[in-house]
């Protein structure tokens, strides 16, 4: 019979980052200092490519990565939506120019080029691997309750559907990815949120480079990209962790 194997440490934690952005190195520092391991769960909430220096190699360590599970932005349904055509274009380059003004709003406005040339630069294996890990992993909000508290998982929070009495599920996932949110926008009195996407230096000066609490609202991008920090909760105990950002202040 198979014993259960010893645990490194006998509890198992919870944590939420988001908006890496590419920024593999702040990723790689923040799981050594919250001394990541393999009982811990991580919910990384949106937004894994564009902006940064290593889109395609964070990436492909957080698909490695068992206890890691993805929670949809808008940069992700981007390279989800454009991984089958790039695919495409290692073959046949011109088949690119013939993709529209959305593609190009990726590319040029929202930091999508370092993503599509690190995509391009990988084995064609791995390509698909990436594509298929998009496709299966598409979701957009996860709900849990830890030691008898209730957490909403989502990128961007729930934009014009923030009313009492709304289900996440009946949100459009637009709506869950895209909208700037005040820092009190969540309507529901017995959940918590915990939602990235809008850096919260920009909620104030006060919050820079800090993750910023509302009502049941966690705002957890604290602008790693942008040259603040990498923040990262524990759900245990809301407990904050913060990594210094390599990148200039923007
Ligand atoms: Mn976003």
């Amino acid at each position: 019979m198979v014993k259960f194997p010893y645990r490194e440490r006998n509890d198992m934690s919870v944590y939420v980052i988001s908006d890496l952005h590419g920024c593999y190195e702040e990723f790689m520092a923040m799981l050594e200092k919250i001394s990541f391991s393999g009982y811990d769960e991580l919910y990384i909430a949106g937004d894994i490519c564009d902006r940064g220096k290593e889109p395609i190699r964070l990436l492909r360590t957080i698909m490695e990565m068992k206890n890691a599970h993805l929670i949809f932005g808008n940069h992700d349904i981007w390279l989800a939506r454009y991984a089958p055509d790039l695919i495409t274009g290692k073959k046949h380059p011109s088949h690119l120019y013939f993709l529209g003004n959305d593609f190009r709003t990726w590319l040029y406005l929202n930091g999508g080029t370092v993503t599509m040339d690190q995509f391009m630069d990988q084995s064609m294996p791995v390509c698909h691997d990436m594509r298929k890990y998009l496709e299966d992993n598409r979701r957009f909000y996860q709900e849990l309750t830890i030691l008898g508290k209730k957490y909403l998982i989502v990128h961007a929070g729930l934009g014009s559907y923030c009313q009492a009495g709304i289900h996440i599920s009946e949100v459009p996932e637009y709506e869950l990815v895209w909208p700037h949110i005040g820092l009190d926008d969540n309507p529901f009195e017995d959940v918590t949120m915990i939602v990235g996407h809008y850096p919260t230096f920009l909620y104030g000066s006060r919050y820079e480079g800090k993750i910023a609490h509302g009502k049941n609202l966690i705002h957890i991008d604290c602008g790693c990209v942008y040259g603040r920090t990498l923040g990262c909760i524990r759900l245990d105990d809301l407990k904050e962790f913060y990594v210094e950002s390599t990148y200039p202040k923007v």
